[in-house]
């Protein structure tokens, strides 16, 4: 079965909205791989036609990003202001929060309507998402930059593809989901690439570093098991990589995972991922079928997928696992 696509807004690509426009094209915070190559083939897209713009991000990107926009000799700015932009294009997010320090300003320029924002996303679009004047948003698709080559995808140049192939195979966890028009896209894009696969599949190869790695060897340490019925969950805390912990404690057997921790300020953080094989057959979104009602239950604020979701707020670690346990003792015991 297929992603859910409950969110498809593919309007028309139309090239008449950038000209003569200052555009920003802004990754989210700590920008990775697919919200980088997305901006870069579109920067590219543009300056085919002559057309420039400014890539951005908020104030982090990641390292692995980091080193492949330098390898690729691409120059973005850190926390540009956002003065004199007409068009702003968000790259792989839809949440305020992930503006980071641009927030504000942000807000400040939608509110007083002088700019347009447009969105490229293959995230669930949330009543508290960022509600840009053009969506195109497909939350059936695997990566932002699937989606720019769904849109200019004929127009790719040996080097947009390399970027697209990057997006998509970094946000497959290196193809562990997909589908015959993903791997169709990909292909397209493989054959078209300045690079071969084995560059492909380094550059996306994430090494993690060591505090992250101690962080898997904790969490596993202090994990516990929950057998129901129909699923078999694995619960753990720690203070940092709470996503990255809950991807790998999968790796162990569990059909879901939840990974809980407390920053500095007191905010609790879960995060939460769902086996592919496991959700699919289950019926089961992590989104709809555990995170809404725990939003619900609990308050605090919920963004993700089908397969991988986050909850943060204020309310201690103990309470928000032995509510998201009780969720899914509903559905699965
Ligand atoms: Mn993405």
């Amino acid at each position: 079965m297929p992603k859910s696509n409950w969110c498809i807004d593919l309007k028309p690509f139309d090239i008449v909205e950038f000209r003569g426009k200052n555009i920003l094209l802004l990754c989210h915070e700590n920008a990775d791989l697919d919200a980088f190559c997305s901006a870069a083939i579109l920067a590219r897209f543009l300056k085919q036609k002559k057309i420039k713009s400014v890539l951005a991000v908020p104030s982090h990107i990641n390292e692995q990003t980091l080193s492949f926009a330098i390898s690729e000799k691409i120059s973005f700015s850190v926390n540009p202001s956002l003065e004199g932009f007409d068009v702003i294009c968000l790259f792989d997010f839809n949440d305020y929060e992930q503006l980071g320090k641009l927030r504000k300003e942000f807000t400040k320029k939608v509110k007083k309507n002088c700019v347009k924002v447009i969105a490229f996303d293959h995230h669930e679009i949330e009543k508290r998402s960022i509600d840009a004047s053009k969506k195109f948003v497909n939350a059936g698709a695997f990566s932002t930059t699937e989606i720019l080559f769904d849109l200019i995808g004929k127009k790719f140049d040996s080097k947009m593809s390399f970027y697209a192939c990057l997006g998509m195979i970094e946000d497959t966890g290196r193809f562990l989901v997909g589908s015959k028009k993903f791997f169709e896209s990909f292909s397209k894009c493989l054959s078209k690439s300045s690079a071969n696969y084995t560059k492909v599949f380094e550059l996306a190869k994430h090494k993690a570093p060591d505090g992250e790695r101690i962080a898997f060897l904790k969490a596993a340490n202090r994990s516990n098991i929950v057998k129901l019925k129909k699923a078999i969950v694995v619960t753990s805390t720690i203070s940092f990589y709470h996503g990255a912990v809950s991807t790998k404690l999968l790796d162990f057997g569990a059909d879901i995972s939840l990974v809980c921790g407390t920053e500095k300020k007191g905010l609790t953080h879960l995060a939460a991922r769902a086996e592919t094989g496991f959700k699919e057959n289950k019926n089961f979104n992590l989104m709809r079928h555990l995170f809404v009602p725990l939003q619900k239950a609990i308050g605090g604020d919920a963004g993700g997928h089908s397969g991988a979701a986050h909850w943060k707020g204020n309310v201690n670690e103990k309470k928000v696992l032995s509510e998201a346990i009780k969720i899914l003792k509903a559905r699965f015991d």
